[in-house]
């Protein structure tokens, strides 16, 4: 796993993580720029202006508008990086959620200290839920007498995906706040008490990646990880088989 980090980000592993970094790149490399032209502008100022004996400078002379041009520059540029760059981005992760028949479409719960996915088996229908049934073999409380319910799958701590499939997600919590966080699909997203949120993303390599929390949740939050394992389609459906019950 250790792989996927090096000095730079970590390994792109989905669909929007490469746009994600290129807006990144372009803000940081426009920033580096623009450090290198002032100090160089600097130096020639020191050196040009340097203490001599000629005549005094003038303090009450007007600014040019041409002095301004290089705030107008940057004005410009942030403005587009805002409204052109960083906003399309994120109303793509945000809004463009894949269509449900061409997804997998799966809950995860967090807890102190696991993330529980629950996927809804073959028949594509998540069982029904019931808090009071919620014990340590059956941690979302999965009603059995329903039959939606009995090729459900639940797995703790291990989320399986296959590659090239956008994922669907809605994130709950069943106590306080949490995060998931998937460096290398570059998604974090805050798990809140009494809501649902969606998420999606679609896996572009196979492997095996680290899920984080990334909100401090309790003692335990140093040990609240768990795997996201990309795999081939083929892999993929002999593992639902493999973990569907009935
Ligand atoms: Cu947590």
């Amino acid at each position: 796993m250790n792989q996927n980090y090096g000095w730079g980000l970590p390994v792109q592993a989905s669909s929007y993580a490469g746009k994600l970094d290129g807006s990144l790149f372009l803000l940081h490399g426009v920033m580096l720029l623009i450090f290198v032209l002032w100090a160089f502008y600097m130096i020639f100022c020191l050196i040009r202006y340097r203490q001599k004996n000629s005549s005094r400078a003038l303090y009450s002379h007007r600014t040019p508008l041409s002095s301004y041009i290089p705030d107008a520059l940057m004005l410009i540029f942030e403005i587009w990086l805002i409204f052109f760059v960083g906003i399309p981005i994120w109303a793509h992760i945000r809004e463009d959620l894949p269509k449900e028949e061409t997804s997998v479409a799966l809950h995860i719960v967090a807890e102190q200290f696991a993330w529980t996915m629950h996927y809804p088996g073959l028949d594509g229908k998540f069982g029904k839920q019931n808090p009071s049934l919620i014990n340590a073999d059956n941690p979302l409380g999965l009603d059995e007498n329903d039959p939606d319910s009995l090729d459900d799958i639940v797995s703790v701590n291990e989320l399986h995906l296959p590659l090239g499939k956008p994922a669907r997600i809605l994130l709950s919590s069943k106590d306080v706040i949490h995060s998931f966080f998937v460096p290398e699909f570059r998604i974090k997203q805050d798990v809140v008490p009494g809501m649902n949120i969606p998420i999606w993303f679609e896996p572009t390599k196979i492997g095996q990646f680290e899920i984080g929390c990334a909100q401090l949740c309790g003692t335990g939050h140093y040990r609240m990880r768990g795997d996201v394992i990309v795999q081939s389609p083929e892999e993929f459906e002999n593992w639902t088989k493999s973990k569907t019950k009935s």
